[in-house]
C-alpha cells in the first residue's frame, strides 16, 4: 500500500513539474485574414494551411524567445474577401492583442485592414495581395512577400508586345482594388509599347456571366483579352470564350487567374490553353525549398494548394524570425528587426525594403498545358 501511495506522489509530483513547466511557456499569438467562406474560399484555405503548417512545425521543432518557451496558437479569421469584413477581423485581432499578423489575402481587404494594424502597431505581412498602394501608405508595420501589380501587368504587357506581337487587347477588370490596379498597369504598358486598347469592360467579383461584355469585345476582334480579377471569374469567362468563337484569343491575367483550380472551373474550355498569368515570385521549381515543401504540404491538405500557401508558411517564419532575433514577441521591440530581416525561406531569400516591399522579388509566366499549370521562365 506504502510503494503505491510513493508511485503516485512520484507523479503527481512530475505532473506538477510538468504543469509548471508548460505555466512558463509563453503564448505568441499570429493572426491569419482570408477568404475561407464564398467564392474565393479555396485561396484562403489554402493560405491559412500554409500559416498552420509553418505554426505545427515550429511547435513541434520548439521556439525560445529571450530564453523563453514559446507556444505559437494560429488565430484565423474569415474575411469572405469582403472589405468591411477585413477591417472588423483586423479590429478583432487588434482587439486579441495578436503579435503579427500574416494576410489578407486580398488587396481590396489588406490595404483597409493595413491602417488599423498600423494605428495598434501590430506588423502585417501579406502573402498575397498585390496593390502596390499597400505599400505606398508608409505604414512602418506593412510587409509584402512578393512582387507587387506594377511588375505583374508591366511583365504581362511586355510579354504581349514583344514575345507575342499582339496588335489590339480588350480590358475586362473586376472593379476591386488588385482587378482595377493590376488592368491599369496592364492598360499603360500595353499603350507605350504600341499596343491598341480596342475595348474596355467592367465586371463584379460576384459576376459568373460575361457574355455581353465578350460580344462587345468580340465586335472589336482583339487578339488579346486581360481579365482583372479571380479565378472564380476567369474559369466561366473561358467557357463562355468558347461559346462566342473566341478561343484563338490570348487571355492574361495575374496571380489572382493564376491557380491550380482554373483549370476546373473552366471546365474542359479550349481558351485555357490561351491563358498566361503571372504570380510574383518564382515558379516552385526555382523557389530554395519550393518541391521539397510541396510534397510535404500535399502529403498534408491533399488537392488544396492553389498559389499563396508557400508565401503564408514563409510569412510565418519570417514573423517569428524577427521575434528571436529581437529576443521579444513584443510588436514594438521586435518590428525593427522584422524591418531588417534577413532571412532564406521556402520562396526566396527574404530582406525587405524601406517601404516593406520585397527585396529582389522574381516573377513568373504560366501557362496551362493539358490543364496543368507550366511556368514560361
Ligand atoms: N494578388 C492577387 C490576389 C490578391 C489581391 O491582390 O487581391
Amino acid at each position: 500500500m506504502q510503494r503505491k501511495l510513493n508511485a503516485l506522489a512520484v507523479a503527481i509530483g512530475l505532473l506538477a513539474a510538468a504543469a509548471s513547466v508548460s505555466a512558463q511557456e509563453m503564448v505568441v499569438k499570429i493572426g491569419h485574414v482570408g477568404p475561407v467562406s464564398g467564392p474565393q474560399a479555396h485561396y484562403g484555405k489554402d493560405n491559412e494551411n500554409g500559416a498552420r503548417m509553418a505554426v505545427e512545425e515550429l511547435n513541434a521543432k520548439g521556439v525560445t524567445i529571450g530564453g523563453k518557451k514559446v507556444k505559437l496558437e494560429l488565430i484565423a479569421e474569415d474575411d469572405a474577401a469582403d472589405p468591411k469584413q477585413g477591417t472588423a477581423a483586423a479590429q478583432k485581432l487588434c482587439d486579441a492583442k495578436v503579435n503579427g499578423v500574416v494576410g489578407h489575402l486580398n488587396s481590396g481587404t489588406t490595404i483597409p485592414a493595413s491602417k488599423i494594424y498600423n494605428d495598434c502597431g501590430i506588423p502585417q505581412v501579406t502573402p498575397s495581395a498585390t496593390n502596390p498602394k499597400y505599400s505606398q501608405q508608409g505604414f512602418k508595420t506593412a510587409f509584402r512577400l512578393l512582387a507587387n501589380d506594377n511588375a505583374l501587368g508591366a511583365g504581362l504587357a511586355l510579354h504581349a508586345a514583344n514575345n507575342l506581337k499582339l496588335k489590339k487587347v480588350a480590358i475586362i477588370d473586376d472593379r476591386t482594388a488588385y482587378g482595377q490596379g493590376v488592368a491599369e498597369v496592364f492598360k499603360k504598358t500595353a499603350l507605350q509599347r504600341g499596343i491598341q486598347v480596342v475595348d474596355e469592360q467592367y465586371t463584379t467579383d460576384k459576376a459568373t456571366d460575361f457574355m455581353a461584355i465578350l460580344t462587345s469585345i468580340k465586335s472589336k476582334a482583339p487578339d488579346g483579352i486581360f481579365y482583372g480579377g479571380m479565378d472564380p471569374q476567369a474559369g466561366p469567362m473561358l467557357r463562355q470564350m468558347d461559346q462566342l468563337g473566341l478561343s484563338n484569343v490570348k487571355f492574361f491575367g495575374g496571380d489572382g487567374i493564376c491557380t491550380a483550380k482554373l483549370s476546373e472551373l473552366s471546365a474542359g474550355a479550349k481558351s485555357l490553353g490561351n491563358v498566361i498569368c503571372a504570380e510574383g515570385g518564382s515558379s516552385l521549381e526555382k523557389m530554395p525549398g519550393g518541391k521539397a515543401w510541396k510534397a510535404k504540404y500535399d502529403a498534408k491538405y491533399p488537392g488544396q494548394f492553389q498559389v499563396y500557401s508557400p508565401y503564408t508558411y514563409d510569412a510565418v517564419h519570417v514573423l517569428v524570425q524577427a521575434m528571436i532575433d529581437a529576443g521579444s514577441a513584443d510588436p514594438k521591440v521586435y518590428l525593427p528587426k522584422l524591418a531588417a530581416v534577413n532571412y532564406t525561406g521556402v520562396t526566396a531569400k527574404v530582406a525587405f525594403e524601406a517601404d516593406g516591399e520585397l527585396k529582389n522579388p522574381a516573377m513568373t509566366l504560366y501557362n496551362y498545358k493539358d490543364g496543368k499549370k507550366v511556368p514560361l521562365n
